[in-house]
């Protein structure tokens, strides 16, 4: 299978990573979609990646979706819960990480206007969202290790990539003061094998 997608995405991310957890061989193409020339929307109508090509050539994309994708190949370790239930609670995890990382590329997008055409009102929206939504994390989190059931599952893949993508692309938000408990459990992801080999490469 063939993964499309950025070095810099937090969605994508998340994707490389559970593909790594679980052990699955992918052709990963690097392919920006903000570059000219892209080929991303001859894969994702939408423009947007990761999009994901299965060795039939079914195309598949939203990272949620491909997430699910990935979770049918295979007796791999499982990194959602077989009971339906409990699926959606870590997929609930999983709309809030990912949500908090498009409230940050948008007010990244505002903050990279000219600085007469930005709009703090937006700005501050969109932080809104992400201190909101980062201190329901930290409630979750709380002492436990991992966000759900005490075991590792896509919500921490989810979260992890979410976390380190503010620091890597708002590195002037110091969330880690903030949040503690979040901040311990970012140290904690981002010294797993499939995070180191999936840092951001600008
Ligand atoms: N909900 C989507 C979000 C994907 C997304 O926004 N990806 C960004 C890269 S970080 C993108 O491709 N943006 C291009 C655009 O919005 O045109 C997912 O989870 O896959």
């Amino acid at each position: 299978m063939k993964l499309i997608g950025s070095l810099t995405s937090p969605y994508v991310r998340k994707i490389r990573i559970l593909l790594l957890e679980k052990k699955l061989d992918f052709d990963f193409v690097n392919d920006s979609p903000w570059e000219a020339g892209t080929h991303v929307p001859d894969f994702n109508p939408l423009g947007k990646v990761p999009a994901l090509v299965t060795d039939t050539g079914e195309i598949f994309f939203d990272s949620p979706v491909i997430a699910d994708y990935v979770e049918t190949l295979g007796s791999h370790t499982p990194q959602l819960p077989a009971d339906a239930l409990e699926a959606v609670r870590v997929r609930q995890f999983e709309a809030l990480a990912d949500g908090i990382a498009d409230a940050g590329v948008a007010w990244l997008l505002e903050s990279r206007r000219a600085a007469d055409k930005q709009d703090a009102g937006t700005i501050e929206r969109q932080r809104n969202k992400v201190q909101r939504g980062l201190a329901l994390l930290e409630k979750h989190l709380g002492s436990t290790e991992w966000l759900y059931a005490g075991q590792f599952s896509r919500a921490d893949i989810a979260t992890g990539c979410c976390l380190l993508w503010l620091d890597f692309r708002l590195p002037g938000f110091a969330w880690r003061s903030a949040y503690p408990a979040l901040s311990v459990y970012a140290e904690r992801l981002e010294k797993r094998p499939s995070f180191v080999a999936t840092v951001p490469v600008a």
